[in-house]
């Protein structure tokens, strides 16, 4: 909206010339989002205390037990800030900027009905997996229905290390989107178990998509970096500075002792919305190194299910997601946390240099 109203001035003010820089425009997105999760910080947490939205925390981890009562559904408090972030820094005629909140709101509003049921019949149980996961494939569904007329939609995949290996999947990349914003959506749920375990790699995969997405819809630095242009889509960048803040400001409270977890609200959105930009980006193989650390955790769990189920009984992991695992082996929850920030920025930083090694 500043940009709306401002660089038009510029001819008579000519410092407003900065608002018509994307990158400018996302910095200032991530600290204005920053900036308002970390002040109404606070005052959402109490008001979470008030009306007694606490985690339902299940027995079988007896070091969580502690936590229970924590406020939950911390994920409203990051689409507020990134949402009052982008209408100030946005283009908002930008419709992809527009299709990432729906994805987020969408993806949020599922795991809002879900926080919701565990609080209001007072345990783990919120909506059935089933009914969850029919509700994620039909948001994704509806986003990529609205995308598939957009220039941005392009049924290419593109393969990291390759360049010109670009297989066209024809109709079948429909559904193949969709299955890369849930699988996201859910390795992100499965991840936030832990204090922090789950916002510190959103953010790192927040800044990668920054750069992939303004590089994606920069003419001259996508022909550089033979990545496809996607024209239009740079904008999205302002919105990834955003969501970066948001999410950074959402770690101050939630950074462990944790005062707030996010809850599925977050979980769920803040996944799909990566899956998401990946798709805009053309770079969906790439999430899987992005969100190494979500796809680590979502392994472990498909791991310790097909084998419990395959021999009767046995665990390969002492509990799954793996960080349950370190859990029960005796290492500290903050040094767990910490261990899979690390390898989490990592990833981030292979995942870049990909763009070079091809
Ligand atoms: C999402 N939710 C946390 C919090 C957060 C199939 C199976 C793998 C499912 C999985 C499951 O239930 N996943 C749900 C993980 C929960 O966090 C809440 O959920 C929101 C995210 N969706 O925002 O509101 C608990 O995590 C802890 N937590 C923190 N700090 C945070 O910042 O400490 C969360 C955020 C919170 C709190 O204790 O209550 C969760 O863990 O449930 N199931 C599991 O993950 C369970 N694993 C398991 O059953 N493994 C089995 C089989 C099924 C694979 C096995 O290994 O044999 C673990 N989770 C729990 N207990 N709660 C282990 C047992």
């Amino acid at each position: 909206m500043l940009h709306y109203f401002l660089y038009p001035l510029s001819s008579d003010i000519s410092v407003f010339n900065v608002f018509r820089y994307i990158t400018f425009r996302s910095v200032w997105a991530l600290l204005t989002a920053l900036i308002i999760s970390i002040i109404a910080g606070p005052w959402f947490i109490r008001q979470l205390k008030r009306v007694k939205f606490g985690q339902y925390v299940r027995e079988d981890v007896k070091a969580h037990l502690v936590k229970a009562g924590t406020p939950t559904m911390g994920g409203v408090l990051i689409g507020f800030s990134l949402s009052i972030s982008v209408i100030l820094w946005g283009d908002l005629t930008n419709q992809y900027v527009w299709l990432a909140m729906l994805v987020f709101f969408g993806f949020g509003a599922i795991g809002l009905a879900d926080d919701y049921l565990k609080i209001l019949r007072k345990n783990n149980k919120g909506l059935s997996a089933w009914s969850k996961l029919l509700g994620q494939f039909l948001a994704a569904a509806a986003v990529m229905a609205l995308l598939f007329n957009m220039p941005a939609y392009s049924t290419n995949l593109v393969v990291p290390f390759f360049k010109t290996f670009t297989p066209d999947l024809g109709w079948l990349y429909l559904p193949f989107a969709v299955i890369v914003m849930v699988g996201a959506s859910n390795g992100v749920n499965l991840t936030d178990g832990l204090d922090g375990l789950a916002i510190g790699p959103t953010i790192v995969a927040g800044i990668c998509f920054a750069v992939l997405i303004y590089v994606a819809g920069n003419f001259g630095m996508s022909a550089y970096l033979q990545v496809g242009y996607v024209s239009g889509v740079g904008e999205v960048t302002v919105f990834c500075g955003a969501l970066v803040g948001a999410g950074m400001g959402f770690l101050w409270y939630n950074a462990y002792p944790a005062q707030i977890f996010m809850g599925d609200v977050g979980a769920l959105s803040l996944g799909g919305v990566l899956g998401f930009l990946s798709v805009l980006c053309k770079q969906e193989l790439l999430l899987l190194l992005i969100g190494g650390l979500f796809v680590m955790e979502a392994l472990s769990v498909i791991l310790q299910v097909s084998y419990f189920k395959f021999t009767g009984g046995k665990r390969i992991f002492r509990m799954a997601p793996l960080h349950h695992h370190f859990e029960l082996k005796g290492l500290p929850e903050s040094k767990i946390i910490i261990r899979f920030w690390i390898l989490s920025a990592l990833l981030g930083l292979a995942a870049l240099s990909v763009l070079k090694l091809r």
